[in-house]
């Protein structure tokens, strides 16, 4: 750009200034100084009355023209060094494809969620609806309700983790089991009920087979007296552990046992075989304990408000980190809980694989 022959003296310096601008952040301090509120031009047409009134109209013409040769002038600098700026960055970001591919690590589904997809997966075939309870749960719906009485001695089969009572003055726990979730339903539910109740409990407990905070599966199905035996109650089951194991001809043996809120009551055994700390599943004779079960007690179906000369059911309850562990050959129930990247990326899954699906042995 050459000096324009006819403009004023006193804006030679500000031209060659424009020229030499070599950043947009120059520029702009430039264009403030030159057009904003005190600046050189605008002052300059303001100014305009203090220039004698003979020469007002062509000094005025000439300030007004030098004011929009600026604006113009500053406009093109802008748009020029814009572009410079982004031509530069478009250079230094060129995509360069002989790169090798950068390493991009994927997240895995952890097995208990798989687990719990699975599960949810077979017994809603059934007609289960998925039920939930909180895992603060007050001392009476976790224990009294479900036939457990202060100072019983049933209440040391399971080491609880206190809490501090309520404002309203409720005593509470960390959920112990996942029953109190039954007690839950049939308050609010009239038969037929038919749940499942996946979720996180709390006992003090540790070693490799035993945590503080595990899952249980809990199914509750109650409906009129003879509609739901203890016959449905083994079948249920027995199918579900044929198809979440996916072996065909699994056994599973009830073992008389000892439930408050449940009677008669069983624990839950599948067969295996155990053989120099391996653990296969199948008809081998040995056997494995995974949960217990029964017939709902008559007394809790009372406690929740449900007549027991009109209603029956069965309930169970098992260990789902258990069946996992077995399944997918995890040997330490801790590694669950403990958030190591590197034990998910070997034990996780990818969000397409649902094994059970996969194979194709929902039934
Ligand atoms: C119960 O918790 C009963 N509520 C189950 C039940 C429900 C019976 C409905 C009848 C009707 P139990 O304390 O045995 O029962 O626990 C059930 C299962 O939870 C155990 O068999 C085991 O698989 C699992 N389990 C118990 N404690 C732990 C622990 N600390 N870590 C991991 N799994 C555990």
């Amino acid at each position: 750009m050459s000096l324009p022959l006819d403009l004023s003296p006193e804006l030679v310096d500000e031209y060659q200034a424009l020229e030499a601008t070599d950043s947009l952040q120059k520029l702009e301090e430039l264009r403030v100084s030159l057009l904003g509120k005190e600046g050189k031009l605008t002052l300059r047409v303001k100014d305009i009355a203090k220039v004698a009134p003979e020469q007002r109209k062509s000094e005025g013409q000439k300030r007004n023209q030098e004011k929009l040769l600026f604006e113009t002038l500053l406009q093109a600098k802008k748009a020029t060094l814009e572009k410079r700026a982004l031509d530069a960055r478009l250079q230094e970001e060129k995509i360069d494809l002989t790169l090798p591919i950068r390493h991009q690590s994927k997240g895995k589904i952890h097995p208990l969620t798989q687990t719990f997809d699975e599960i949810v997966e077979i017994f809603s075939q059934w007609g289960f609806v998925l039920a939930e309870g909180p895992q603060i749960e007050s001392d009476d719906f976790n224990f009294t309700k479900l036939n457990i009485p202060p100072n019983h001695p049933a209440r040391q089969m399971q080491d609880t983790f206190y809490m501090p009572t309520s404002e309203d003055g409720q005593e509470r726990v960390l959920r112990t089991h996942t029953s109190p979730v039954q007690v839950r339903t049939m308050l609010t539910q009239k038969p037929p009920i038919r749940i499942i109740v996946p979720g996180r409990v709390f006992r003090n407990d540790s070693d490799a087979t035993h945590s503080p905070q595990f899952h249980q599966l809990e199914a509750l199905v109650i409906d009129e007296i003879g509609k739901v035996t203890m016959a449905h109650l083994k079948g249920t089951l027995l199918n579900f552990f044929r198809i979440f194991f996916g072996i065909d001809d699994l056994p599973l043996r009830f073992r008389p046992s000892f439930f408050p809120f449940t009677e008669p009551s069983a624990e839950i055994d599948i067969g295996c075989r155990k053989n120099k700390g391996e653990l296969t599943l199948g008809n081998y004779g040995d056997w494995l304990e995974l949960g217990g079960c029964g017939m709902v007690n008559p007394l809790v179906l009372e406690n929740c408000g449900l007549d027991s000369t009109r209603y029956q059911g069965f309930a169970f309850g098992m260990g789902y980190d258990r069946m996992a562990m077995i399944k997918y050959g995890i040997p330490d129930i801790r590694g669950f809980f403990e958030s190591d990247v590197r034990w998910l990326s070997h034990y996780g899954f990818s969000p397409l694989d649902i094994p059970s699906l996969a194979k194709g042995s929902i039934r």
